[in-house]
């Protein structure tokens, strides 16, 4: 749920990244991380433990200011994807305005990626989310490995779903910015009807996804990210 502070003018959204251990959550925040530009970019908070394995979560904040003066405040959080940490996931998952779920491509990965996501929805229920309306976007990380299941396959088992597909390579960064304009496509159309993006703020679809890539080109400190 978008927190929209009317007295100080700031609007917080908050996204999460969702999926299996091990799938490439923590990689997809640490290229985002890279890819967009240091200057107005909070730091990038991750809780890292050995292998590789989030135990709580990591954070990457992100803002632009609204020609109306309102400031755009992201959060991204990822959750642990190890089974074990489902009451992390689900307090990280609370009030979030847009999801990516992240699959894991390996053809060995198929339950693993079936049961994260049964979780998501479950999770999503149970802190009180709208799953059919919240806008979600599905990334099938780990698509220079060898043993993966091919885009049609992945094309025929989600082809039908309301949910866009989209493949990356998160080590390399390949399809991370892709995943991530989708999904602020989607927040976006959700934010325009609960807050009138458009008409009270100045800002459109396209502002608000290039806004928040280049949150770091505009100088100035009036939309850091901190506090
Ligand atoms: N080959 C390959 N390896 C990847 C890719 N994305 C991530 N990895 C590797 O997979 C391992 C796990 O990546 P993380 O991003 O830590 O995975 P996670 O989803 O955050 O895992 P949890 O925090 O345990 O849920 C790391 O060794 C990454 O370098 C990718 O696209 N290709
Ligand atoms: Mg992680």
């Amino acid at each position: 749920m978008a927190e929209y502070d009317e007295q100080q003018q700031k609007l917080t959204i908050k996204l999460v990244y969702y999926g299996p251990a091990l799938s490439g959550k923590t990689t997809n925040l640490m290229r985002l991380h890279d890819l967009l530009q240091p200057q107005l970019k909070g730091e990038m908070m991750t809780l890292e433990t050995r292998n590789d394995r989030t135990l709580f979560f990591d954070l990457l904040p992100l803002g632009f200011r609204a020609p109306s003066g309102l400031l755009l405040k992201f959060k991204l959080f990822t959750v642990p994807g190890q089974v074990a940490h489902d009451g992390t996931r689900k307090a990280v998952l609370s009030r979030a305005d847009g999801v990516v779920f992240v699959a894991d491509s390996q053809r060995d990965q198929g339950t693993n990626n079936a049961e994260s996501f049964q979780n998501l929805a479950d999770n999503a229920a149970r802190v009180g989310l709208d799953f059919e309306s919240l806008p979600l976007v599905v990334q099938y990380n780990k698509r220079d490995l060898d043993d993966i299941v091919s885009e049609e396959e992945v094309s025929r088992r989600w082809g039908k779903a309301r949910w866009p597909v989209f493949f990356s390579s998160a080590l390399s960064g390949l399809g991370v910015q892709e995943t991530f304009g989708e999904l602020l496509r989607h927040v976006y159309r959700d934010m325009e009807r609960r807050f009138e993006l458009k008409s009270r703020h100045g800002v459109e679809e396209a502002a608000f996804v290039s806004s928040t890539m280049a949150a770091g080109r505009q100088g100035g400190d009036d939309a850091s990210c901190s506090g």
